[in-house]
């Protein structure tokens, strides 16, 4: 009898290792989060003005996606919803934040980083944040908390806000690096703090750029920013040396990590403005910093292959490369954008870009390399949006995901890998209203919007009008067919209601019962 329930026990315990090992798995994973790059703007999308080799090995070796997406049209809320799993409309406060902005997630809450800490990786973020950062009133010259260690990540080295926003300094978990206790850091995005010269008032102290749109507050290193800053003066970061500094922090984690498994997530500040690559890049293209910029990124994602190559661990190490939002050439400072653009499309064949509704706004490069598991050189058009990240993560490293959180998140891994052709049936696309994505079927609502950005000159996709597109037949959206399907848009107006009224999208989802 004994014997008997032995070995019911035994074959027991080993079926369940059996599927266990069978369905979860901890590759390393790296996941390149770039700036404002468009789906157009690398070579391996099409791109002939500018040359993308190591991006391009991604896609050579690896899976590229032509139906991946953000979030949503600008950085911040594509961010938040990457990390969080809930779409950023459905929250007040996760617009484009200030430099000066209080951490929007609140600390604690189950994140991508927390999901994969659990699962026992090392987990670190390098590169531009812009998710906010401490409480209300921050005190940049002391412990700044609360940040991404709250979020689940074990280590971090900032940008905290963007490149154009003040404080220019690099945050290393929790500190502000190279800070002089005895010059204090003092940022406001209200009044400027004293009489210290500005872009709008000292336009002759700007020596690297100057502004085409805002940007006209505090000067450092000869460009004015947004907001105002005093003091830190020995901790101010070089922003021709940015990229060579945080990919530098980027490899470091990679050779102190190698032996663990370990969740990278390095977001690059290119190629958001201000664009100043280092010298080395400057005229690598004929379309100038924007096209520089793109080579200095190519050349930042060259080193992460190397180092992996180098520690032989390429083989088990998942990476991912994306963009937070679509492309935008001039967005506010003279910077010969427009005028070189030539015949390079940003957006390849989607219309609009960063702040639209249209495709531009979230349709984006999304690469995925795993040599142990993804087919090289294949492409895939399966719907993808990064809010998806938490749960499909959940599901690769067997991770508990349980029903009260993620509320727009997906499952998609075998999408991401390449191992379905199915990915997502809809999608809600963001910029500043919630557009629908229904198959290949796109809906615009009505709204009274400019039509284009008056800074950027952006196709924005507003219309008094509600729009509906055939991306199938269309991808350009140039063709309304909401006079010829009327069925159509009331079913897609229908579904887009209910997705926001019901606060989550994910089958199953299941608020928390309130304590
Ligand atoms: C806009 C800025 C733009 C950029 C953007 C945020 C002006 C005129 N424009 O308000 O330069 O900083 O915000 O970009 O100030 S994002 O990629 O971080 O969302
Ligand atoms: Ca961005």
């Amino acid at each position: 009898m004994q014997r008997i329930l032995f070995s019911t026990i035994a074959i027991g315990l080993l079926l369940f290792f059996q599927r266990y090992a069978g369905s979860a798995e901890t590759p390393n994973i790296i996941l390149i989060y770039a700036d404002d790059i468009g789906y157009g703007d690398l070579s391996c999308y099409g791109a002939t003005a500018v040359k993308t080799p190591n991006l391009d090995r991604l896609a050579i070796e690896g899976l590229k996606h032509t139906d991946g997406h953000s979030a949503s049209a600008t950085c911040t809320p594509s961010r938040y919803a990457l990390l969080t799993g809930e779409y950023a409309w459905r929250r007040k406060g996760t617009g484009v934040a200030t430099g000066d902005a209080s951490m929007i997630i609140e600390p604690g809450r189950t994140t991508l980083a927390s999901i994969l800490k659990s699962a026992d990786y090392h987990t670190g973020y390098v590169g531009k944040w812009h998710l906010g950062l401490g409480r209300p009133a921050m005190n940049w010259n002391g412990p700044i908390s609360p940040g991404p260690k709250e979020l689940g990540f074990d280590e971090h080295f900032l940008i905290p806000a963007t490149g154009d926003r003040v404080p220019c300094v690099y945050i290393e978990n929790g500190k502000v690096k190279g800070l002089d206790p005895s010059d204090p850091i003092t940022v406001s995005f209200g009044k400027p703090i004293d009489d210290s010269p500005t872009g709008k008032l000292r336009p002759d102290l700007l020596f690297r750029t100057r502004p085409s749109h805002g940007h006209d507050m505090t000067i450092v290193n000869g460009i004015s920013r947004i907001g105002y800053m005093t003091g830190g003066k020995s901790a101010l970061w070089d922003d021709e040396t940015m990229a060579d500094v945080i990919t530098g922090k980027a490899t470091d984690f990679i050779d102190k990590n190698q032996k663990s498994p370990f969740f990278l997530y390095f977001s690059t500040h290119d190629i958001h403005v201000p664009r100043v690559p280092h010298p080395r890049f400057v005229g690598k293209t004929q379309m100038g910093p924007r096209g520089d910029a793109i080579v200095q990124l190519d050349w930042c994602v060259g080193q992460i292959l190397d180092k992996l190559d180098k520690l032989s661990i390429s083989k088990n190490t998942m990476v991912i490369f994306s963009s937070d939002n679509g492309p935008v050439v001039d967005d506010g400072y003279q910077e010969q954008a427009v005028e070189k653009i030539g015949s390079h499309k940003p957006a390849g064949p989607f219309r609009g870009g960063k702040y639209s509704n249209f495709e531009g706004g979230t349709r984006v490069p999304l690469l995925v390399r795993w040599p142990d598991r993804i087919k090289p050189g294949t492409t895939s058009g399966a719907l993808i949006c990064q809010v998806d990240f938490p749960a499909t993560f959940a599901k690769l490293t067997g991770q508990d995901f349980p029903d009260h959180i993620g509320p727009d998140s997906f499952d998609i891994l075998d999408a991401l890998i390449g191992k379905s052709s199915n990915g997502r049936d809809h999608l809600v696309e963001h910029s500043s209203q919630t557009n629908l994505r229904q198959g290949h079927w796109k809906l615009i609502p009505a709204n009274r919007g400019a039509k284009f950005n008056k800074a950027t000159g952006t196709e924005l996709g507003n219309d008094t009008t509600t729009q509906l597109y055939d991306l199938a037949a269309d991808p350009g959206e140039q063709k309304d067919l909401s006079k010829e399907r009327p069925e159509q848009v009331s079913n897609m107006q229908i579904r887009l209601q209910k997705i926001r009224d019901s606060g989550y999208s994910r089958p199953g989802f299941q608020p928390e019962p309130q304590k």
